[in-house]
């Protein structure tokens, strides 16, 4: 069965964050420090998913998907990140797959989108191995709990964006700004999903996937210091957490200054390279990249950006047969070393509220969405094993360092209600859902 679903995230939906015994986050502290996030937005109440997720659940059913991804939320089962557990946090997410089941909604459930408890980070976070041990041991609490009735597991969510803007530049939580010396916390993330994966294994789950997010990299033109520079971002943004996994080694990191990945122990590549059920794939835009000016450049690397396509609210560009590229290239590349593939994330942001008729006509997501399902087909067609397309996002929600004002939802939020109101872009899709030949 094709998977077709929505996919949110913890801290972006849910709110509670001082219910019922949930620890803190590092996103809690982050957004509570005046300037990291537009306009002082938190995610305390965010779409109050933990009290309405029943509205959710109907939401999700009677738009005609199969499959929801959503992320736990670690601090809320663990609120020290390990230790001592929360039952109140696990019935949370018992509940909520349960609705799931009984909706016909196949639950895949992430286990780190970015919110590590603020314990763990006070011991060093991802800087520090032991957080590898410790996703580990949650991965086995909450498989114990759920993996009977949950069948497809993530361990991360985008481990390349969560080390850039968390650990390089400082725009996420934990805010710190190590530029290259961040890279120890890729290959700690991912010595976790190798644990973790384990550890999910050994407590009934059936399907282990990661999420990474890639983009196809563009070089601004046919000159070879761009083609060298579009080699070294290709390696940093989707070789370098892919090829561990994949293919059981680093890439060539000598365009970075390095003559071999850093904090790399022996029998570490063994555990992060173990077989896959799944990848999955979040799609945005292709990056178009050239080399760096200046003599002695930061980065191998310059953003060249690209012109000549529309941009969502956020200024991103839509290029939907990117979609295609991405995959197909990941095919070539990779080629029977490349799992099955799901899309766990394809969306858009748009300047979306309710007109004067009360609809939300969100015509740019419409085509958005039209194009990058066709895109989908493509791949598949050119012989590419995809298995499951999710949608960025079943509801406005918290846009991490743009707080509420980019809305990604095919169901619009009134924050300051929590009033809930498919957009056009909704009931397009459950259209489409609809017809047998997709
Ligand atoms: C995902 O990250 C996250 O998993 C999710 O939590 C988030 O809400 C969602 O996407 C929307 O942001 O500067 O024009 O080249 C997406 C990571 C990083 C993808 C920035 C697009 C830059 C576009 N994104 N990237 S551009």
């Amino acid at each position: 069965m094709f998977l077709w679903g929505t996919a949110t995230a913890a801290y972006q939906i849910e709110g509670a964050a001082a219910e019922d015994g949930r620890g803190r986050s590092i996103w809690d502290t982050f957004s509570h420090e005046p300037g990291k996030v537009r306009d002082g937005h938190t995610g305390d109440i965010a779409c109050d998913h933990y009290h309405r997720w029943p509205e959710d659940v109907r939401l999700m059913a009677d738009l005609g998907v199969n499959s929801y991804r959503f992320s736990i939320s670690w601090s809320r089962v663990l609120p020290a990140g390990r230790g001592a557990v929360n039952p109140a946090g696990l019935d949370f997410y018992d509940r909520l797959v349960d609705g799931l089941c009984a909706a016909g909604i196949v639950p895949a459930a992430t286990l780190f989108h970015w919110d590590l408890p603020q314990a763990l980070e006070d011991e060093g976070g991802w800087l520090n191995r032991d957080t590898a041990r410790h996703l580990a041991d949650y991965a086995a609490l909450a498989a114990e709990r759920l993996a009977d009735r949950v069948p497809m597991w993530i361990t991360l969510n985008e481990p390349f964006i969560h080390m850039v803007f968390g650990y390089a530049l400082g725009t996420h939580a934990p805010g710190r700004t190590l530029f290259l010396d961040a890279l120890p916390a890729a290959h700690h993330q991912l010595l976790g999903h190798g644990l973790a994966t384990q550890a999910l294994r050994a407590a009934g789950a059936r399907q282990v996937l990661i999420t990474n997010n890639h983009s196809p990299v563009w070089p601004d033109s046919g000159a070879p210091a761009d083609l060298a520079a579009a080699e070294a971002y290709d390696t940093l943004h989707n070789r370098l957490f892919t090829d561990p996994l994949l293919l059981g080694a680093y890439p060539d990191l000598s365009a970075f200054g390095l003559e071999a990945a850093p904090a790399v122990r022996d029998g570490d590549l063994e555990i992060i390279a173990q077989p896959l059920d799944g990848l999955g794939v979040n799609y945005y835009n292709p990056t178009r990249v050239r080399a760096p000016a200046g003599d002695a450049p930061p980065l191998p690397f310059e953003d060249a950006g690209i012109t000549g396509h529309p941009t969502t609210a956020f200024g991103w560009p839509v290029v939907p047969d990117g979609l295609r590229e991405l995959l197909t290239g990941m095919k070539d590349r990779y080629g029977d070393a490349l799992p099955p593939v799901y899309v766990t994330e394809n969306g858009c942001s748009q300047p979306d509220e309710p007109g004067p008729d009360g609809v939300v006509h969100d015509q740019a997501r419409i085509d958005f969405l039209a194009g990058h399902l066709d895109a989908l087909r493509a791949a598949r067609d050119a012989g590419v094993d995809v298995r499951g397309y999710y949608v960025w996002s079943l509801l406005d929600n918290f846009e991490w360092a743009e707080g509420y004002h980019q809305r990604f939802g095919l169901v619009h939020v009134d924050f300051p209600t929590g009033h809930r109101t498919p957009k056009a872009s909704y009931h397009w899709l459950k259209e489409f859902l609809r017809t047998p030949e997709r």
